[in-house]
């Protein structure tokens, strides 16, 4: 990455890097130090514009060639993802400031992504149905939507756009992507990726910029589907002004205030395990990150001390360390933000457990004063089901951790984990099966894990939110339903004409 720190980077438009129409270039900041990593072309509503004419301009060749001929270029691209791993894993560490072995997780959930849509261009595409007359066949198919808008946030600045951009690729759309203003350097080097591949013009298209350029993507009535990925503010916004544009659709998954439930018949090894992993990796900046343990009070006391025992300690540190467990939060206004819910906690707690809001100096590494240092808050509240209490129901993407008692039955706990408008994710931890089982039937959430840490996603199952969370699929498997639309094909076979 050395080589590119003065360059100014620019978008890909139309089958070449483009300087855009606009004036104004962007800095991406390292969130552990503070630097700026390279400068960037700010995208206009003029440059999305003719990303967007380059792609409706290709997608007629595009379509035309088989899934198999389309694949061929998300190979190539897999066996760079490969080839370059660590350079991006690095870009990834060092503009969204998460723990390294984070980076390389975020490149191979890419890669995985690729392989899967890829591979799947050789798999049937639609169905063959009985029809009610005998001489007729019916078939369900599916065509590209066309052009594709795909709009990325920074916490999986790699994985994230390729879950919305491979299988449309491959299902034979076009797209324009944008990625988030805070990891522009992993969307140049994606963007050599496709050069490289050598795909055809217009076909991918990449506009750097901020929300303007995300909104003219949304707005575009030449784009006929969007895939959005990021905040609920933002993901209702998009949702509501496609809505209001018919023949568009817009798939959007949007965060979640996530719960793990760990029952009197846990195994307490794996439900510290589960919950300290998906409370503090990434700095509690993933989509599916638990910010709410709801624990039964018959092992309450021995959870809270083991819990708390490693919150405390946990280290944070230089994120290109191998050994740092959670590095840095994204921005400063996100350590704002983090730091207001921690007050707000205090105001609602019974007992503040963990509190490591400002960072001791000694616990940040040298060179890294400016970095965006926040560290484990943990808080016991008494969860009342009058809805009031607010930490404990908004997101606040960061290590802000509450602890609730329950007593009673599962049906108890689940229904204290359904207690708030979000529902993405959330995990629960018991060796009792019917526990188990009525927590994945009734858990109000598009992601529900058994005995695992509630983190992590596997590209051949849907990924996406219930309620608050999400409309529709933009990620892995299920994406092909926003990216395809389908035909009842029927044809007669016969001479006589019914
Ligand atoms: O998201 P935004 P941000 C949550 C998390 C976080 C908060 C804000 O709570 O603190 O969102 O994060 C583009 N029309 N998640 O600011 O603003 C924007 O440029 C169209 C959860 O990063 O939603 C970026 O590319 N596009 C989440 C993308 O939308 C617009 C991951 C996301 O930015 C736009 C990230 C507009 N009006 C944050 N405004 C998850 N699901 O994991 C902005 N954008």
């Amino acid at each position: 990455m050395s080589q590119q720190v003065s360059e100014t980077h620019r978008h890909y438009i139309a089958g070449g890097f483009d300087d855009g129409d606009g004036d104004e270039t962007f800095d991406s900041r390292n969130p552990a130090t503070g630097e700026s990593i390279a400068t960037f072309r700010r995208g206009t509503e003029s440059d999305i514009d003719r990303a967007v004419a380059a792609a409706e301009d290709s997608f007629e060749e595009w379509r035309a060639l088989s899934h198999i001929q389309r694949a061929e270029y998300l190979w190539d691209i897999y066996h760079e993802l490969r080839e370059r791993t660590d350079e991006l894993a690095e870009a990834v560490t060092k503009e969204c400031g998460k723990e390294i072995s984070e980076g390389r997780a975020d490149v191979i959930e890419a890669y995985h992504m690729v392989e899967w849509a890829a591979g799947d261009a050789r798999h049937p595409k639609g169905d063959v149905v009985p029809s009610e007359i005998p001489a007729k066949d019916a078939y369900m198919r599916r065509k590209p939507r066309g052009v594709v808008g795909c709009i990325s946030p920074w916490n999986f600045p790699v994985a994230i756009p390729f879950w919305h951009m491979a299988v449309a690729l491959v299902e034979g759309n076009t797209v324009v992507w944008k990625p988030a203003e805070q990891t522009p350097m992993c969307g140049q080097i994606i963007a050599e990726m496709f050069e490289d591949a050598g795909i055809p013009e217009g076909v991918f298209n990449m506009v750097q910029g901020f929300g303007d350029a995300g909104a003219r993507i949304v707005d575009h009535e030449d784009v006929n589907g969007v895939l959005f990925t990021g905040s609920a503010e933002v993901g209702h916004e998009v949702a509501e002004k496609v809505a209001q544009q018919p023949g568009k659709l817009a798939a959007c998954e949007m965060g979640g205030k996530n719960g793990i439930v760990v029952t009197e018949e846990a195994d307490l090894d794996v439900a510290v395990h589960s919950a300290v992993m998906s409370s503090f990796k990434t700095t509690g900046q993933r989509c599916v990150s638990s910010e709410r343990l709801i624990v039964h009070e018959d092992v309450y006391d021995e959870f809270k001390e083991r819990y708390v025992e490693i919150a405390k300690e946990v280290s944070v540190g230089d994120p290109l360390d191998e050994g740092t467990f959670m590095g840095p939060a994204i921005e400063p206004e996100h350590v704002e933000k983090i730091q207001k819910y921690n007050d707000l906690a205090r105001e609602e707690a019974t007992e503040v457990l963990v509190d490591r809001t400002e960072l001791d100096d000694s616990e940040i590494p040298d060179g890294h004063e400016d970095g965006n240092w926040v560290g484990p808050f943990v808080y016991e509240i008494e969860y009342d089901d009058e809805g009031e209490q607010r930490s404990i129901r908004e997101e606040v993407f960061g290590p802000h951790v509450a602890l609730m008692k329950y007593s009673g039955d599962i049906e108890r706990a689940v229904d204290i984990h359904n207690d708030t408008p979000y529902g993405l994710a959330g995990a629960v931890i018991s060796e009792n099966y019917r526990q188990i089982n009525y927590y994945r039937d009734h858990a109000e959430v598009g992601l529900a894990y058994g005995n695992l840490p509630c983190i992590g996603a596997e590209v051949q199952l849907p990924f996406g939110g219930v309620k608050k969370s999400g409309n529709g699929y933009p990620s892995a498997r299920e994406v092909i339903e926003a990216v395809t639309e389908r035909t009842a094909w029927t044809l007669n076979n016969s001479k006589d004409i019914e």
